[in-house]
Order: C-alpha cells, then structure tokens, then sequence
C-alpha cells in the first residue's frame, strides 16, 4: 500500500548533525508522519546536539530535553500533563538513542510499556553511545568494533533483542523500521498515533563516525541491512501477533558488513559465524509470524 507522504517540513536548517547522520533524516520524517501537534522528548545523546543550542531549535515543534535514563517517565508525565488539561489531540514522542533506551533508560521504559501509558517511543538506534565517542552498548552488534570494544577484542555478546522485550510487555504496537524504506516508516508512525497505549519503534540508524562508513552509503546501508536480513522490518501488535512487513532478497550479510570499517577487522569464520546468527534469527521470525 502506498502512502502519501505529508509535504509539510516541521524540521527545518541549522541542525547540528554530521552529513548522513540516520538519526537527523529519521526525525525530519518522523515529524511528518507525525504534524504539528506532536510534542518531542530527547533524553541525553545525539539529538540533544543535533537539535541546536537554547533558544535555538531546528524543529518547529516543542522539545523538552530530559536526563539519560528518564525518557520513558518523561514521556508518561507529559502526556498526562496533558491529558489533565484535557488536550487529547497532541501526540508525545520520546526520541531515545539505543544507549537511552537498551541499557540506561530500560527501566523507565519498562514501567511504561508496563503501564500501558499512551505515547510513541522512537528509540533511534545507531548501535553505540555515539554523542560520547562510539562506546559499545548492548545494541551494539556481535563481534562490531567500538573504541571499548577494539579490533583485536570485539564485542562478544550478542546484540540485545529490544523488541521481544516489548514483545513481553504485551504492548499495543511495536515495530521496526528504516529510513531506507520510507513509506512504511511513516506508516508505521502514522498508525501507531492512532493507537491508545505504548507504541514502541525499533529504528537503524546508520551513523557514518560511528560505523567508519561514507556519509552517501547510509541509505544503501540501511536497506542492505533489511534485505540480508540483518533488520527485518516487522511488526508486533498485542506482544502476540507478528508481520513481516517486506521479504528481503536475502543477500549475504557480507554485502552489509563489508561497507563498514566496523567490521573490517572480521575474518572470514567469523562472518560466516554472524551469518548463521542472522539465518537463526529469521527462521524465529518467520516461525512466530506463521504463528507456531
Ligand atoms: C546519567 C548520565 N550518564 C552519562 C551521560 C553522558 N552521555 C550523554 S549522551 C551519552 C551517549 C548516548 O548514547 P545513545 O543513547 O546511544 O545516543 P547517541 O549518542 O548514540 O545518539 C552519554 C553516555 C549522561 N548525560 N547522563
Ligand atoms: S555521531 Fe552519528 S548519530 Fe551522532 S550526529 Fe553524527 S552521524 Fe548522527
Ligand atoms: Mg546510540
């Protein structure tokens, strides 16, 4: 199904993101998807930067900045602070980065998946604490390079699985999506502000200083990651039902890895290892949306 895409820009020149930057091109359509009455909290990262210095901003929407690990309570006050003056129109969208959201803010964001509140969570995921010089954290992927994870002593943990933990609060909505595929971005968005309840959205985020790649590859990047079957693009309504919302052609993962510096340092047995890890990880997915 094709979507009309909103005209309207409500981000606008003078942000402060690198050339390429995922997270920057994802806001701009985020804001689209999502109009003019949306309010956009930003705990501790990128974002908080990219969006300019007070009174500067390059949104033309509000934006209440917050601390690191607060983005899931912060969200849940300011939509029932609106909700208490009785504004049920506005959407509240918390824009987190995966540091914000899978290590330090997990707890916040738990209590209100928990809690059913009704707002959007975006956690914009480039896979590193980024803002603060590319330390790993648990999104960063199997075997990547970060400067605490070097070359010769890469990260040894799997990435952690951010959407069967929503899964497991049975939230309304959860969904991954990408840049690369825009239309189905914003449809995503779109739907999960029709939604009442906790709407979560798992979004890669290529960041060219942090995955050492050129700033015009992060496009193709993306899409190469939902095509090897890296980050499917799906959906999970009520903890339960699952969609795949695009086949991927599935390409080898050595088509996505071998752009990133971040994963020069790989031999082959050890791409071939992340390869099964990939192929594992879509056999589940297919099973839970063939509802075994
Ligand atoms: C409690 C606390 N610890 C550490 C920091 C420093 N800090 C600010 S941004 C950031 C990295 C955020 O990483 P992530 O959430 O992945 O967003 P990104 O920078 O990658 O966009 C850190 C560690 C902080 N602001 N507050
Ligand atoms: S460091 Fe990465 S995430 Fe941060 S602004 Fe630059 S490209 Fe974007
Ligand atoms: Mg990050």
């Amino acid at each position: 199904m094709r979507i009309e895409i909103p005209q309207e820009e409500f981000m606008i020149s003078g942000h402060l993101a690198c050339p390429g930057c995922g997270a920057a091109l994802s806001m701009r359509f985020a804001l689209k998807a999502l109009g003019k009455k949306t309010i956009v909290v930003i705990p501790a990262s990128c974002w908080t930067i990219i969006a300019g210095p007070f009174p500067y901003s390059s949104l033309k929407v509000p934006i209440v900045h917050c601390a690191f690990e607060t983005g899931g309570a912060t969200g849940a006050g300011i939509k029932a602070a609106l909700q208490a003056r009785g504004d049920v129109e506005t959407t509240v969208m918390v824009w987190a980065g995966d540091g914000g959201t899978f290590d330090i803010g997990l707890q916040s964001l738990s209590g209100a998946a928990e809690r059913n509140d009704d707002f959007i969570y975006v956690c914009y995921d480039n896979e590193a604490y980024m803002n603060t010089g590319i330390q790993r954290s648990s999104a960063t992927p199997y075997l990547s390079w970060t400067t605490t994870s070097p070359a010769n002593q890469p990260k040894e943990n799997p990435k952690k699985d951010i959407m069967e933990i929503m899964a497991a609060h049975r939230v309304p909505y959860a969904a991954s999506a990408t840049i690369a595929y825009p239309q189905d971005f914003v449809r995503k968005l779109q739907k999960a502000k029709e939604i009442r309840g906790f709407k979560f959205i798992h979004l890669l985020s290529p960041c060219p200083p942090g995955w050492r790649i050129d700033p015009e590859l992060s496009i193709k990047i993306s899409r190469l990651a939902v095509q090897s079957k890296v980050f499917p693009l799906y959906e999970v309504e009520g903890g339960e039902r699952y969609t795949i919302n695009l086949q991927p052609k599935g390409i080898l993962v050595n088509e996505y890895i071998r752009l990133q510096g971040r994963f020069s340092h790989l031999s082959e047995e050890e791409i071939e290892m992340i390869q099964e890890n990939v192929d594992r990880g879509w056999e589940r997915l297919i099973k839970k949306a063939s509802g075994w």
